[in-house]
């Protein structure tokens, strides 16, 4: 999966999009749109198991109550920028409202999200937030924007409006679009995301092993903080926090779940996962 590219809210698109394709007209979109809510993956400090923010990611909420993820759905959103902008906006109330009173209780907390660059750059933005009543948490917002998205004329555009409305910003599925190092100075980022596709490969591949090692490095002279995704084993973590990772997000820790559970979580933290340090103490 190195060449792919995630479509909006975290998910990697379908080889065949049309394939994927689910047939429902433009008022069922507008009626399943309406019942999506908000799930949150932890991203936890390597150091220490706190918890030290959440990637916010859609769910749909089927007539019968049970829950899905965006595959599907979201190519057909995707297809009309209204639709796009209706789902961001319930998406945005949906963090508010259920995610709100956590980003009050933890001031450090934060919450990312994948917000399309055409929403990013577009005067819309700072309305669907003010509207949705995220904006009062406005520099507890990191936008996630793909390696690929970030790299165009239009990406860079985006994230030079974005920035200034007090937004952070994240590289998402970074290792993927082959990027140079040279392209990334200047870009006004706050984290690199690296993709799964380059830590499934770790103490496997002594490549992959090194890349990382560059990838830190890279990281630590533009001062950006380094985030490993779909991080699945403590072997793994293990390995990214002796490499200089700051923090991971992955099914080690916890899938994405709702907000009550991510307070249970936030509260709780992953001490037992950096157990590790003690271990090797001894
Ligand atoms: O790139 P982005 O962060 O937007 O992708 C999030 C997606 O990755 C979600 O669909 C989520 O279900 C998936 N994901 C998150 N953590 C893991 C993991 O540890 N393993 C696997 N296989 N998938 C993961
Ligand atoms: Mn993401």
């Amino acid at each position: 999966m190195t060449n792919r590219e995630r479509n909006l809210f975290g998910r990697p698109p379908a080889r065949n999009r049309s394939a994927n394709r689910v047939n429902l007209t433009s008022t069922d979109i507008r009626a399943v749109i309406e019942r999506s809510t908000a799930y949150f993956q932890p991203i936890v400090d390597l150091n220490t198991g706190q918890v030290l923010g959440a990637e916010t990611l859609v769910r749909f909420v089927d007539s019968d109550g049970t829950l899905r993820g965006p595959g599907g759905i979201i190519e057909r959103i995707e297809e009309n920028s209204d639709d796009l902008e209706a789902l961001t906006w319930r998406l945005f109330r949906s963090m508010a409202e259920n995610a709100g009173p956590l980003l009050d209780r933890h001031r450090g907390f934060y919450l990312s999200a994948n917000v399309p660059p055409v929403l990013l750059a577009s005067p819309r933005l700072k309305h669907i937030l003010d509207d949705s009543r995220l904006a009062r948490y406005i520099d507890r917002l990191v936008c996630e924007i793909t390696e690929r998205q970030a790299l165009t004329d239009a990406g860079r555009e985006a994230l030079a409006i974005a920035r200034p409305l007090g937004l952070r910003i994240a590289m998402d599925d970074f290792g993927t679009g082959q990027s140079g190092l040279k392209q990334l100075i200047g870009l006004p980022l706050d984290f690199l995301k690296i993709d799964k596709s380059e830590i499934d490969p770790l103490m496997k591949d002594p490549t992959a092993d090194r890349l990382l090692r560059g990838v830190v490095a890279l990281a630590a002279a533009l001062r950006v903080k380094v985030i490993a995704e779909g991080v699945e084993t403590r072997e793994q973590a293990f390995f990214l926090h002796a490499a200089g990772v700051d923090a991971g997000q992955g099914w080690l820790w916890s899938k994405a779940v709702p907000p009550g559970e991510l307070e249970r979580l936030v509260t709780s933290g992953f001490s037992e996962q950096t157990r590790w340090k003690e271990e090797s103490r001894a």
